[in-house]
């Protein structure tokens, strides 16, 4: 019997991040670009000749580009970009293409393995579905009832699975400590735009005419449409400022590049908000109607002029004046682009207030080419209702941050707090495709935490760095082999993405439905009743309300609301936020003993003789995921360090060298790059590399791990860890 509740029955209330859900959606100057992207021949689909063509949505990273798969002979030939799916504006990245190669990777996991040496050993031998479920089950009992159910942890990441089954395993298994991605990512961002905006807007860089990107390499951190946009449309009239220690392909196709100093952005950012307020620059009447808090802004403001600031991010004082006056030119069709990822330092979270306040200051909030509320197509949610345990107990790291998700977590909390066994034993650790020894800052110290487990099991495709410490590891079914939930993506123009199988599943493969609701039969028909539905049944709920998604995602691959550009519609409305205008002075933040106002702080100097850790993405891979991947390797077959040619001078190290880099928790070995694209007191590395695991055949034993030598540290308002607070000694190897 389907088991798909209309109303949410379940016990405990999942916060999610706040999205202003508005009715329509600005599609108007959209179209135009992907339809002159149809006919300038750039979106490439060429068809395989007799092949079955499979709409799907692309697996590879967060952003679920739309693909259609070329299938012939139950194969898959190619994957080419759904010319349709306008959020990506029909674009498949390296990325998207070597998808193919996750399927037919001779590394892939093809059965359970069940561990037969010590843990990290690699000894493993094959087990049946049967079996390996059947010690899940009964290692997650045998926790639950030693310690409580709170003594198994279940960690996930972004994903269309894991918000639907893998969170409903852990809440009817009676945990409350699931840990997921955003304190390692974006949580701090998203809490500093939130409590001014009350919801996460998202920029309108395709009409923009004016945008300064921070810490944010969109030409190689792709997220759609941005990446995109960030190139096309403007017809030469757009600036961009780019603003990054690094040179990055962001900064090669800027008007500006900005070398700052790591840490120091919010100087920069309250200095532009000097300028606008000092010279009157400000939107007025946008500042007296729709904000609250100016008053306090104004004198709060004054100390941070263009030459304190200078002195602090080494941007030259003129340039912040002539930037701060262009930027309020162009308003409101200007953005301080709001960024993803946001843990540089621990004192994030105001340094993206003060970015929301520069953006409310102009005046950009939803209008054209500014900082537009999210829109998002509903679907009907999937409800159950989980059996209720009496003696289940807070999460482990409550009250590690000001504003700690329920169902997010902080990664590095948790692990301390386990660490500690305070306030109690965590023994168990379900992880599902996330990769926790690689992801988690301070390697040495997760794989102490995973040490003292008493189980370990991981859901992937690969055989992990985390996979290779579990006691248990299931394969799951790709992307291209298994039906995903329909999953609704948030932005200006929102989208429905939609993931089918293109072919039957390899191996003894499993999609992630199969896997919980046959553990859940293990675990008892209380648990095993809320997964008792199937993937059918929960998309034709998905869609009960508005049974055209399915049509349209049945014949296009993509749906979307076709309507003219319509911004402005919070116009006259409440924001979500307390006062219900946009929140310049929080008095909420007040009110927890936080500045109300972002206050500068310093962070410590690089040491003499010392380099700060930067970590970034490049377009080839997605985090660790991608290393491996036989096309993907070609682009990127090691990582190197990268150091300034004047330090390398200075230590006397040359270009192709191996170095030693060593910080206060790791050390790692890798080739140097000599390399005028990173500031002289920087080092950087890309992610992916110096893995544990002898299962990533191509790489193992190659570059270093960035994860072994970041310090963790906390940004105590979101949870978030802060990535760029490590100093290194670089030395010849
Ligand atoms: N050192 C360092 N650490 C970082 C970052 C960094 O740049 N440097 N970036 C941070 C950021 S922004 C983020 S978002 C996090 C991301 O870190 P995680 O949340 O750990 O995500 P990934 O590293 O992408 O790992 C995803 C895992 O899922 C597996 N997988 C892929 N597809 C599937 C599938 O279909 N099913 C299953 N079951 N498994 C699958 C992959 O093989 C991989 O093991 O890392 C953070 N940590
Ligand atoms: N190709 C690709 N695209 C991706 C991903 C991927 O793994 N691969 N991951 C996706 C995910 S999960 C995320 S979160 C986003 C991340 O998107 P971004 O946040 O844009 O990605 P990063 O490369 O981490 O960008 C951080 C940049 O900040 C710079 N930086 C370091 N310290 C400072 C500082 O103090 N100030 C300033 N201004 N800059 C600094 C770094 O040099 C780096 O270039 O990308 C998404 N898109
Ligand atoms: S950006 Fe690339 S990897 Fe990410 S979903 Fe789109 S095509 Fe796939
Ligand atoms: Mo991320």
């Amino acid at each position: 019997m389907s088991r798909l509740i209309d109303k949410k029955l379940s016990r405990r209330r999942f916060l999610g991040t706040s999205t202003c859900a508005l009715a329509t959606a600005t599609v108007g100057s959209q179209a135009r670009v992907l339809k002159a992207l149809a006919e300038s021949g750039e979106v490439t689909t060429s068809k395989v000749a007799g092949s079955k063509d499979v709409f799907t949505a692309c697996g590879m990273c967060v952003n679920k580009c739309g693909v259609i798969a070329r299938v012939r002979d139950g194969r898959i030939h190619k994957l080419d970009p759904n010319p349709d799916y306008i959020k990506s504006r029909g674009m498949l990245c390296a990325r998207g293409n070597a998808g193919v190669k996750v399927v037919y990777d001779p590394d892939r996991l093809k059965y359970p393995l069940i561990r037969a040496g010590k843990r990290g050993e690699g000894k493993w031998r094959r087990a049946s579905w049967d079996e390996a479920l059947d010690l899940v089950a009964k290692k997650m009992n045998a926790i639950a009832e030693k310690y409580t159910r709170a003594g198994v942890m279940f960690a996930s990441t972004e994903g269309t699975f894991q918000e639907h089954f893998f969170l409903q395993m852990a809440e009817c298994f009676g945990s409350p400590n699931t840990v997921r991605h955003p304190t390692l990512c974006l949580s701090s961002n998203i809490q500093g735009f939130s409590a001014t905006y009350g919801t996460f807007p998202t920029p309108d860089v395709l009409n923009s005419d004016y945008i300064i990107m921070a810490g944010a390499n969109r030409s190689e951190a792709l997220i759609t449409p941005d990446s995109i946009d960030q190139l096309k449309g403007d017809g030469g009239r757009r600036k961009l400022v780019y603003i990054d220690p690094r040179f990055t392909k962001t900064a090669a196709k800027a008007d500006e590049w900005l070398p700052i100093k790591p840490g120091t952005d919010m100087a920069f950012v309250l200095a532009m908000i000097h300028v606008i307020v000092a010279e009157g620059l400000y939107a007025k009447d946008f500042v007296e109607t729709l904000t609250v808090g100016f008053d306090k802004l104004v004198p709060h403001i004054k100390p941070y002029t263009p030459e304190w600031a200078e002195k602090e991010c080494e941007i030259p004082a003129r340039d912040i004046r002539r930037i701060a006056r262009e930027f309020a030119k162009a308003a409101p069709k200007a953005v301080f682009y709001p960024g993803r990822r946001s843990s540089f330092a621990d004192d994030d979270v105001q340094l993206r207030r003060a970015m929301a306040i520069l953006n409310a200051v102009i005046g950009n909030w939803d209008t054209e080419g500014g900082l537009v509320p999210n829109s998002k197509i509903k679907l009907q949610k999937h409800d159950y209702l989980a059996p209720w345990y009496d003696d289940v107990p807070e999460r482990i790291d409550k009250g590690s941050a000001v504003f700690l998700s329920e169902k997010d977590g902080s990664w590095t909390a948790m692990r301390d707090r386990i660490l500690a066994g305070k306030p109690y034993p965590v023994k168990g650790m379900m992880i599902y495709k996330q990769n926790v020894v690689m992801s988690v800052p301070n390697r040495a110290k997760t794989l102490k935490m995973m040490d003292q487990m008493d189980f370990i099991c991981t859901i992937d495709i690969t055989m992990s760095d985390t996979a290779w410490y579990s006691d248990v590891v299931l394969p799951e079914a790709t992307y291209l082999e298994r039906q995903d939930p329909l999953e609704s993506l948030s932005g200006i123009l929102p989208v429905v993405a939609f993931r089918q199988p293109c072919i039957e599943a390899m191996f003894e493969s499993k999609p992630n439905l199969w896997i919980m609701q046959n553990l859940a039969k293990r675990l008892g028909s209380e648990i095993a009743e809320t997964f008792d539905f199937t993937m059918d049944d929960l998309i034709h709920h998905q869609v009960s309300k508005n049974p055209k998604i399915l049509k349209d995602l049945k014949s296009n691959g993509v749906h979307y609301m076709k309507v003219l550009p319509t911004y402005g519609l919070t116009r006259g409305k409440r924001l979500r936020t307390k006062t219900g205008k946009i929140e310049i002075y929080s008095a909420n933040y007040a009110k927890k003993g936080l500045d109300p106002l972002p206050v500068y702080t310093k962070h410590a100097e690089v040491p003499a003789g010392k380099f700060r850790l930067l970590v970034g993405r490049n377009a080839y891979f997605t985090h660790w995921t991608t290393a491996n991947n036989a096309y993907l390797h070609e682009l990127m077959p090691e990582n190197t360090l990268w150091l300034n040619t004047t330090s390398a001078k200075k230590l006397g190290l040359i270009d192709g060298q191996k170095v030693k880099v060593k910080s206060p928790v790791g050390e790692g070995t890798l080739k140097l790059e000599v390399t005028d694209k990173i500031r002289p007191d920087c080092v950087y590395m890309a992610h992916g590399f110096g893995v544990l695991s002898k299962g990533q055949s191509l790489i193992y034993g190659v570059g270093a791990c960035d994860a072994a030598l970041i310090e963790e540290k906390l940004e105590p308002i979101s949870g978030n860890v802060a990535m760029h607070q490590t100093f290194v000694e670089v030395s010849p190897a």
